[in-house]
């Protein structure tokens, strides 16, 4: 009581006393991490955001990136936004289930962010974000990335029985519907579990497998592509109303930016399939009527799936994905 009277007293006095600083001049600094590794596919782009920010928000606002998940462990990165361990993180919804089931259902949205920024799907998650994680959704990247399933042992129709496939939640339901044993791992143990055998493929997305050298211990991608990669900016609540108007502004614009970069990975998706081929990894495609079928599953159980967890909100991201 007596620390609180006087720390009253004093707010007082310095509210009396203190000449009107405008709230402007204030620079702030923020803590950022990334639940991918430094440097690799799914950090870059934060990585050229953040530099954005630096540089575009000299005085304003500065962004002290700590680091992948050296710093802090992939599936804790969502609860450290929420707790302000750090204050702006880049990570997928796949790595934050935990707190919000319904955020496996994101990558079941492909549509472009300017769209979704348009028709209430950014409203309506941002909400899920303010709500369960205390935090503010600034922006989603890699909407037209799609996922695979890659394996090292050949298949001769799309069946995952008796193999055991890596995944995060993003493919544990269409590994499951189609036979497979998945088996969760952060991605820094993909290349030890597949070098020793512990897993007979893995999902990934399209990009990035050569980031910790998984060419050299993968044979084969299977087709058809699936679902939409969903990286999340996110800024803890607290820290985000505590910005005045230019420093939300920085944020936001640079957000946008972000998204905008997306438009990179049509040319950069085309090469990554090209290098994976020159890498001998074959490509195990079933056609056009078996593709579809996967296609049709691999959705269906999964919104089957959100929907289940999140039986409140898992039917309204259904309706505004569309599909
Ligand atoms: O496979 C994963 O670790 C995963 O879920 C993911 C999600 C988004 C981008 C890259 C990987």
């Amino acid at each position: 009581m007596m620390r609180s009277v006087s720390i009253a007293a004093l707010a007082a006095v310095l509210a009396a006393t203190a000449a009107p600083a405008p709230a402007a001049a204030q620079e702030i600094t923020l803590r950022a991490v990334s639940s991918f590794a430094e440097g690799t596919e799914f950090s870059k782009n934060f990585e050229r955001f953040i530099e954005k920010v630096n540089t575009d928000g000299k005085g304003v606002l500065k962004i002290n990136y700590i680091g992948g998940p050296r710093a802090v462990p992939p599936f804790e990165v969502g609860n450290a936004v929420r707790t302000r361990v750090v204050d702006i993180a880049n990570v997928t919804g796949a790595f934050y289930t935990n707190l919000m089931p319904e955020a496996d259902g994101f990558k079941l949205n492909g549509r472009p962010m300017s769209e979704q920024r348009k028709n209430g799907t950014w409203d309506y998650i941002n909400q899920l974000h303010n709500q369960k994680l205390n935090s503010q959704y600034l922006a989603r990247q890699f909407h037209n990335v799609p996922f695979h399933i890659y394996l090292n042992k050949k298949i001769d129709k799309i069946d995952f029985t008796g193999l055991k496939i890596r995944v995060t939640p993003v493919y544990r339901d269409v590994v499951e519907a189609f036979g497979g044993t998945p088996i969760t791992t952060a991605p820094g143990e993909v290349y030890t579990a597949l070098e020793r055998g512990v897993v007979d493929g893995y999902g990934w997305p399209v990009t990035g497998i050569f980031d910790l050298g998984w060419d050299k211990v993968t044979k084969f991608r299977m087709e058809p592509p699936f679902y939409s990669v969903e990286v999340n900016v996110l800024v803890n609540q607290d820290v985000w109303k505590g910005l005045n108007d230019a420093q939300r502004k920085l944020l936001n614009d640079a957000a946008l930016w972000l998204e905008g970069l997306d438009s990179e990975k049509v040319a950069e998706i085309k090469a990554q399939r090209e290098r994976q081929a020159a890498a001998g990894i074959a490509a195990l495609d079933f056609g056009a009527a078996a593709s579809k079928a996967f296609l049709d599953r691999a959705y269906e159980v999964a919104w089957q799936s959100v929907i289940k967890r999140a039986p409140e909100t898992g039917p309204k991201l259904r309706q505004l994905a569309g599909n």
